[in-house]
């Protein structure tokens, strides 16, 4: 008879990044497009089988998915105690989600927790073309904290399977050859080299002279105070988010937000 093991995971993550759709594709194979805010906590069972060194186990996962308003901290800590595991996500559409990881729910998670498997999920990756996504960021969060990563959609299904099974496998300490997961070394820029790439990145897509580019640029820079010897990281932002109005004049929605998911990631690297 397989050996029985029950564990503990938790989902987390901004507001709407799309845990619940997650976990409803995973457990019920639905996906809804409608968003009904999780109140508190919602906890779902799901079991698995789980190959652990040619020995088979039966893993139940006691699904934890948490709502993800920052105002509700307590509740949020309470629910990540006893936590064998994590789901950590972001929504690929909107970089301040996955900057909410490093700020705030990944040392949520090591207050209450110590050095448990965590999956790192860019969800919603049916948004954007895969060809042009920079996982930089995402090894970034893997490198830094350990952890296994994976692009995911709880609306075609891609990975999301996937995902339970490589944290489940993480949990009893086996290894998972499908997934992802390295510790890539990822390249430092310094912030002349994160301006200078964003910079190319503007000029190679607004489809304008390159000193006409220029000009542009140095006035956004010039109105944000920008130093470009010496910027600062909330002025990148800034100027990120100007060069993202700009392009309204000329680009696609989606264009304009993979342009701007694409400089934040240069930022990520400073
Ligand atoms: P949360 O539990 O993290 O707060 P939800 O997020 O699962 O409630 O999802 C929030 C919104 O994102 C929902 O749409 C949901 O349908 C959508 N969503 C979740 N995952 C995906 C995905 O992989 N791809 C796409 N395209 N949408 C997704 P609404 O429109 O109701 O806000
Ligand atoms: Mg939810």
């Amino acid at each position: 008879m397989a050996s029985k093991l029950i564990k503990k995971v938790c989902l987390l993550g901004d507001s709407s990044v799309g845990k619940t759709s997650l976990v409803r594709k995973y457990v019920y194979d639905t996906f809804d497009d409608s968003y009904i805010a999780t109140i508190g906590t919602k906890t779902v069972k799901k079991e698995l089988a789980v190959n652990y060194f040619g020995k088979e186990l039966n893993l139940t996962l006691m699904i934890w998915d948490i709502l993800g308003q920052k105002e509700y901290r307590k509740v949020q800590s309470m629910s990540f105690q006893g936590t064998s595991g994590a789901l950590v996500v972001y929504d690929v559409t909107r970089p301040e989600s996955l900057q909410s990881l490093h700020d705030y729910w990944i040392p949520e998670l090591q207050k209450a927790t110590s050095n448990i498997p965590i999956v790192f999920l860019a969800n919603k990756c049916d948004l954007i073309e895969k060809e042009c996504f920079d996982e930089s960021d995402l090894s970034k969060l893997a490198s830094e904290y350990g952890g296994y990563y994976m692009l995911t959609s709880a609306k075609t299904g891609e990975n999301v399977e996937n995902s339970f099974i490589t944290l489940g496998k993480a949990l009893v300490g086996g290894k998972d050859d499908a997934s992802v997961s390295v510790k890539k070394k990822i390249i430092k820029l310094s912030p002349g080299e994160v301006m200078d790439n964003i910079f190319g990145h503007f000029v190679e897509h607004y489809g304008q002279e390159t000193d006409f580019t220029m000009a542009v640029l140095r006035k956004q820079c010039n109105t944000i105070g920008l130093d470009i010897r010496n910027p600062s990281k909330d002025q990148i932002l800034k100027l990120i988010d100007r060069l993202a109005e700009i392009e309204k004049d000329t680009l696609s929605p989606n264009q304009i937000i993979k342009n701007k998911v694409e400089r934040r990631n240069y930022l990520l690297r400073m």
